[in-house]
């Protein structure tokens, strides 16, 4: 009886801390709300199935407990239950599955007024390219990357050299444009993450992933990476700052195209950004010496 009434108090009071607890989704920056709606079903599904099941072990802890001469029964089958059964977590899967399904199909539905932009992950930063003046991105690829070009843009790609390249500092949008978001890695597995966008992604090495959002409130937002990416996987964090188009396009005005960036690296300005970068992130950061190393061993030609 006891352990059956515990049960019962368990279930109770997990549901109540569940609405009563202070952590809740911080407040959404994005289009995707359908994202947050698919959330709140599947809580509400796996929820009540939840208090069902232990309701019912509840009852049968206390039903069927011991009693002398009490005899059990056996029966294999009730063809009429495992019907019932079979039916309710059918329906129970699909409310799980379909909703996603029909919100996933809407994230990688990029619309046509969507601007585009890459972001690169590397072990353990992230860095951005957007397309110049001519509005398109160059082509690129791993076989490309140097130190002088650690985006990897073909240098020979005409469309390439008014790209903007953005390494060292945080990323910037625009408030209210829809943008495409084109997700490449050049080392290993890495998933961009903005929390308050209910967006995220994997960047897989060797093939361009995207989804498409817009942002709908300006701030500034952390980005983080999250697939397990090595010892500095922890520290691999960013900023997004969403903003009014005229600060926006100020922004990306002071950035550098790949073509200067090259003439940068040239005179060792380059280096000297990034080690600029380097120590503001703080004595904390201990992926520091790895990641020159890795700057290094792709100076090389090392890095495939
Ligand atoms: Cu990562």
């Amino acid at each position: 009886m006891i352990v059956a009434v515990v049960i019962a108090i368990l279930t109770v009071g997990s549901v109540v801390f569940h609405f009563v607890s202070p952590w809740s989704a911080t407040e959404i920056a994005s289009n995707w709300g359908n994202i947050d709606t698919t959330l709140s079903i599947t809580f509400l599904v796996t929820g009540i199935v939840y208090v069902v099941v232990l309701f019912f072990t509840a009852y049968c802890v206390w039903r069927f407990r011991h009693k002398p001469g009490a005899k059990a029964e056996y029966e294999p089958e009730n063809k009429k239950l495992e019907a019932w059964l079979i039916g309710l977590t059918t329906v129970g899967v699909i409310a799980l599955l379909a909703p996603g399904l029909f919100v996933w199909g809407q994230y990688v539905t990029v619309p046509d007024d969507a601007a585009e932009f890459e972001v690169l992950g590397k072990q353990w930063e992230w860095a951005y390219r957007f397309p110049g003046a001519d509005g398109l991105l160059g082509t690129s690829d791993v076989r490309h990357i140097t130190f002088e070009n650690p985006f990897g843009v073909n240098p020979d790609d005409p469309n390439g050299q008014d790209d903007i390249l953005v390494e060292f500092e945080d990323l910037h949008l625009p408030l209210d444009q829809p943008v495409k978001v084109l997700l490449r890695s050049i080392d290993v597995l890495h998933d961009f993450y903005v929390p308050e966008f209910r967006a995220k992604m994997d960047m897989v090495p060797g093939l361009v992933s995207f989804f498409w959002f817009t942002p709908i409130r300006t701030g500034t937002f952390d980005i983080l990476c999250a697939e397990l990416c090595g010892s500095g996987h922890y520290n691999m964090r960013g900023k997004v700052i969403i903003e009014e188009a005229a600060a926006y396009q100020a922004w990306l005005a002071e950035q550098v195209t790949f073509a200067q960036s090259l003439e940068q690296a040239g005179n060792g300005k380059r280096e000297e950004q990034r080690l600029a970068a380097r120590s503001r992130r703080g004595p904390e950061d201990g992926s520091n010496l790895i990641s020159r190393h890795g700057a290094r061993a792709a100076g090389r030609g090392n890095v495939r």
